[in-house]
């Protein structure tokens, strides 16, 4: 299988997380990819090759303008206002407040585009961001030269929604590649979610498509960031009622467990018959995740592959989350 990779994706490479009510390194790292590269280069996974030039225009299917525009200064404006630290916000627009009013300062501007706040904006961030998104942009226009293909995506995206960041996602890279795979004239488009966590911003950006359907294997949100998105009530609405699937799952779920959940979603899609499978990957489901709380072992993610390879479905997938260090590498690949 064929990876597509940016050295530049350590252009983001932010010091600080908000974690426990202390400012720690972030778990997600530039070293995660570093990891999962060295493991893909020593297994002999397939070819590396570097993202190609992109139009990045698609990426208006799905943020706003203004999101996209909050991104490309925020950094800059937080400079300007004399900060010290990196971009963290402290103010939101909460339930008893006015959440359709865009301030102009920049504290303000954080609370808006923002859904939660362990995610640093520093340097770089939005340079960093972007690569990720050309990232999969080649990976997708390269798929139909393959069967399957791996987008290593850093930063992730299944977090970021049409206007918000967080939970590390600042663009939401599979989606983007969806739209791209529509562009080019694909009709339906399934997106399989397997991170530990709720991809809350996918589900938000095509809850009322029929065209793209969104299923997710993810711990129970009453427990589990991102805590407010990814009920097993979520069916989607509008036209997309019927097309977006939840599993949520609770604590020490076991690979028995979850490979059930895999089954009855992975029949959802032979029936929806994509063009494309879109898999966000996590590795984050691993026992020793340092965040997370299911127990799949190292063994568990090659039987994950065989039975999606199984499907022969044209495959694109997408790194998402996954923290532990000493698996990581093995576990992705
Ligand atoms: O898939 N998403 C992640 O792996 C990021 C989760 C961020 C959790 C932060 C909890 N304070
Ligand atoms: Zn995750």
């Amino acid at each position: 299988m064929r990876t597509i990779y940016s050295k530049k994706h350590i252009l983001h490479n932010s010091l600080t997380e908000l974690s426990g009510g202390k400012l720690i390194k972030p778990l997600e790292s530039p070293d995660r990819i570093k990891i999962i590269l060295k493991e893909i280069s020593n297994r002999k996974l397939g070819p590396i090759s570097e993202p190609t030039k992109q139009n990045l225009d698609v990426i208006y299917k799905v943020h706003s303008k203004n999101y996209v525009k909050f991104l490309e200064t925020a950094w800059h404006e937080w400079i300007k206002e004399g900060f010290q630290g990196e971009a963290i916000p402290t103010v939101w627009p909460s339930r008893s407040m006015n959440s359709k009013i865009i301030p102009v300062n920049i504290e303000g501007k954080l609370g808006y585009y923002c859904l939660a706040n362990e995610t640093s904006i520093s340097k770089g961030t939005i340079e960093g961001a972007y690569e990720s998104v050309k990232v999969v942009l080649t990976a997708a226009d390269m798929l139909h030269k393959e069967k399957s293909i791996f987008a290593l995506c850093r930063p992730p995206g299944h977090h970021a929604s049409k206007d918000q960041y967080g939970g590390y996602c600042f663009f939401n890279n599979i989606a983007i590649a969806a739209e791209r795979f529509i562009e080019r004239g694909a009709k339906k488009i399934f997106i399989l979610d397997i991170d530990f966590h709720h991809g809350n911003g996918t589900q938000e950006i095509f809850y009322k498509r029929a065209d793209v359907f969104f299923a997710s294997l993810h711990g129970d949100p009453m427990h589990a960031f991102p805590h407010f998105l990814g009920h097993a009530d979520e069916r989607g609405a509008e036209d997309g009622v019927g097309f977006n699937l939840n599993n949520p799952m609770p604590s020490n779920t076991t690979y028995l467990k979850w490979k059930k959940s895999l089954k009855k979603v992975l029949s959802e899609a032979e029936n929806f018959k994509p063009d494309f499978l879109l898999v966000s990957l996590g590795v984050d489901t691993f026992e020793n995740d340092p965040i997370s709380f299911f127990k799949l072992k190292s063994d568990d993610y090659l039987d994950v592959g065989r039975i999606i390879s199984s499907l022969n479905f044209p495959t694109l997938f997408v790194m998402e989350g996954g923290y532990s260090m000493n698996e990581i590498g093995l576990n992705t690949v």
